[in-house]
């Protein structure tokens, strides 16, 4: 990883972003400094940065001298007499067949090239495919050219409105620049772009561990009002057994829109009510907007007036701006002060029982105007600007003072904060969703884009409104979005639902929809010990949750321009059914072995196949030589005291394959101190065996047993051997199926034969 920063005059600027975690090691790396009469190189192990001495253009090579990236102007810049600050430019050449990806919540195809892009994220209601900008700002993109065997990404940390031109103002340009701040961009050498956004994350953080519930199915609707609505629909989920862990409560709890405040009429006893409710195993999670109404009765506006914290135009004035309470103030989040006494508002709601805040409207969105005037001052964490610079950051320290509140006050359980609004390490507080999108056939496919572009720009715990927010889907969209859903990191239903008090909860489309919608959500509560297992990856490692083909074989020129197919964490396909009345779909599965899930079938890849997708089914596929731990069906995480981890074992010849099952307590921070497992599983057979091995890390007290199931085995079955002890296998034939035994968790090798 190489930083570039330049002055244009000589000065640089104070050196602060909100994007860099405090935990990036700057490790200096060796250097090797070369001089000729025409260029600097600088060269570390993997790279040789090559700088003009006339013009300072850079060309970056990899140590066999092959480009990765090279400027075009490079760095450039213009005075921006009227603001008084600079327009600073970067051009690259783009190489011959470069695809481009990243840039977070973009609603477009995976391949960026030949698209134009601002960030400075707005309120975006019902946007479209192609809508520019969205609610989320994420100046990173990654390049991949040269067959795959060059990949890279480019970082530019300003917090300025940042525009990036893939080509579309000249084919073999890319540019991008922002109307201030300073060029400072952080070039990230892959080759492999899952290895680019690593380390993309490691400069960004990585977020911790969420709770486990929050991985379970959430209901949401604006609004669940008043509580006997709430818990209408949640003994429905109870009668009906369909697993559910969170109900939401959208803005209309509050007493008049004011923040903190419950509705006397509609929730007159709150902490009673989010009890019982959580009593039948639901999470309560709150919305909270940035608007603070102006009530001088209003404790929460009193506090902020009086200790000066609401942003200020220039002339000194507050700041005001109508949004859901009528007239409000803003909070400026930017500040550590305000930051610290938002923290503090949370004591009320998490005493009553909250155990999640819903973070809307903080791009910020101001009815009317859109969002604040320009000249707003913030502080900037010390270093005073105007709402130019801090219009991308503020949603995301708003998320920020926002779990630092929840997770003081929830102590030793762990904090769930979600976000619409955010920028380059937001991450570190928060999950999100995809904000005010339709019920449409579209949105479902974007839907899909968005959430695959977010993870590979850092932000793995993504989700969108399941069904749409806007409109109403019929039984047959609202499924196919609820398949799709259950392998997105967050899984949601929200809906506007107001007119004609439309209903859009698992079982409004009729028992034919209803069941099917059931038993993808039960997929989903069985594969949790998979899903936060990769959870687990993206917090340690930094690895999207989510991957799309490009990102898992690069080098296969095929996976480049796909959009509807991806990985969940490193062993599961999922190729979803994005278009109404079909019963079957094309799929491309990448290189290697694959087996069906839904009838263990097997295909080989980097090839395209035409598989069913009947409403019933959307084509899920698993690695050959992965182990998938499953977990029984709970209709909320906890329900059940899991005594067994089912692990689904697929045969395999080739090379040896390893998988990953992470176990902790689910929801406090033992893991930090040793407190988990992690099993590491290799797989390997041929003709006559396959043989399980096991290394077990950690200190977690599990109790757990396995059961294993064994798919695809292509000889009988007659024996297994765990660790040395051979036991016979009584029935014959079990070329496909189940060879069932129970193990201690510490078995360290099976031989199936
Ligand atoms: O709080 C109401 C809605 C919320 O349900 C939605 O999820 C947000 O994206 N909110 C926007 C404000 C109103 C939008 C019309």
């Amino acid at each position: 990883m190489i930083r570039f920063r330049y002055a244009a005059d000589g000065f640089f600027q104070k050196d602060f972003s909100y994007a860099i975690s405090k935990y990036f090691d700057e490790k200096l790396v060796k250097l090797i400094l070369i001089e000729d009469d025409l260029f600097y190189y600088i060269k570390t192990q993997s790279v040789i940065c090559k700088i003009s001495k006339e013009n300072l253009k850079i060309t970056l090579l990899d140590i066999n001298n092959n480009i990765i990236c090279e400027d075009e102007a490079g760095f450039h810049w213009q005075h921006y007499l009227l603001k008084g600050g600079k327009i600073n430019y970067c051009s690259k050449k783009i190489q011959p067949d470069e695809y481009f990806y990243g840039m977070g919540d973009k609603p477009v195809e995976m391949n960026l090239r030949g698209k134009y892009f601002e960030n400075f994220g707005m309120d975006t209601y019902g946007f479209q495919k192609d809508s520019d900008p969205l609610y989320k700002n994420i100046p990173f993109y990654m390049g991949v050219h040269n067959n795959g065997q060059i990949g890279y990404g480019i970082f530019y940390d300003n917090s300025f409105r940042t525009i990036f031109d893939f080509g579309k103002g000249n084919a073999d340009v890319l540019s991008f620049y922002a109307r201030d701040g300073e060029m400072n961009y952080y070039f990230i050498y892959g080759p492999n772009l899952l290895n680019v956004v690593e380390q993309y994350s490691s400069l960004t953080g990585r977020p911790e561990m969420p709770p486990m519930w929050s991985l379970g199915y959430h209901q949401c609707k604006w609004s669940y009002s008043p509580e006997s609505k709430v818990r209408e629909i949640t003994t429905e989920f109870r009668k009906r057994k369909i697993p559910c862990d969170a109900i939401y409560l959208d803005i209309d709890y509050m007493e008049g829109f004011r923040c903190f405040t419950w509705s006397k009429e509609f929730f007159p006893d709150p902490k009673k009510m989010i009890g019982e409710l959580a009593k039948e195993g639901f999470k309560t999670i709150v919305i909270i907007d940035p608007g603070i109404k102006i009530d001088k009765d209003y404790w929460v506006w009193q506090q902020a007036i009086v200790k000066d914290y609401f942003c200020k135009r220039a002339d000194g004035t507050l700041m005001e701006g109508d949004v859901w309470p009528g007239k409000c103030h803003f909070p400026d989040f930017t500040s550590p002060n305000v930051r610290e006494w938002w923290s503090g508002l949370f004591k009320g709601l998490v005493e009553a029982g909250v155990r999640g805040v819903w973070n809307d409207m903080n791009e910020p969105a101001v009815f009317e105007i859109g969002t604040f005037p320009e000249d707003v001052r913030h502080d900037y964490d010390g270093n005073p600007c105007s709402h130019r610079k801090a219009h991308n950051i503020y949603g995301m320290q708003m998320a920020r003072a926002t779990q630092k509140g929840i997770k003081r006050y929830l102590q030793p359980n762990r904090p769930f904060v979600i976000t619409r609004s955010g920028y380059s390490g937001l991450q570190r507080y928060s999950s999100v969703w995809t904000g005010d999108n339709i019920a449409s056939w579209e949105h479902l496919w974007i839907a899909c884009q968005q959430c695959l572009r977010l993870n590979i720009s850092g932000v793995s715990f993504c989700g969108s409104d399941i069904g749409g927010f806007i409109g109403e889907p019929d039984g047959e969209l609202y499924t196919r979005w609820v398949q799709l859903a259950a392998f997105h990191p967050f899984f949601r239903t929200h809906s506007a639902g107001n007119e004609n008090n439309f209903n859009q909860e698992p079982w409004s489309f009729g028992t034919k929809y209803e069941f099917i919608i059931k038993k993808f959500i039960h997929l989903r509560y069985q594969l949790l010990p998979y899903m936060y297992t990769a959870f687990w990856q993206n917090s340690i490692f930094g690895t999207p949750i989510l991957r799309p083909l490009a990102f898992i074989d690069q080098t296969d020129i095929e996976t480049l321009f796909r959009n509807d197919e991806f990985a969940v964490g490193d062993h599961v396909l999922v190729c979803p059914a994005m278009r109404p009345g079909i019963s079957e779909r094309l799929v491309y599965l990448p290189q290697g072995k694959w087996y069906n899930i839904w009838n263990d079938s097997e295909y080989i890849g980097s090839k395209e196949y035409t598989v069913g997708c009947h409403i019933d089914r959307m084509p899920v596929f698993i690695r050959a030589g992965a182990v998938i731990p499953h977990w029984p069906k709970q209709q909320y995480v906890g329900e059940l005291d899991i005594l067994e981890t089912t692990l689904h074992v697929y045969f395999n010849k080739e090379k040896e394959v390893i998988s990953y099952f992470y176990e902790d307590a689910g929801d406090n921070y033992g893991y930090k101190m040793g407190l988990y497992n992690l099993h590491k599983f290799y797989v390997k057979g041929n003709s006559k065996n396959l043989i399980l091995s096991h290394v077990l890390e950690g200190a977690f007290e599990s109790n757990k047993t396995f059961k294993i199931v064994i798919h695809g085995l292509p000889f009988n079955c007659n024996e297994f051997v765990i660790d040395g002890k051979s036991h016979k296998v009584a029935q014959k034939n079990l070329a496909i199926g189940t060879v069932k035994f129970k193990i201690e968790k510490d078995f360290k090798r099976i031989i199936i034969r």
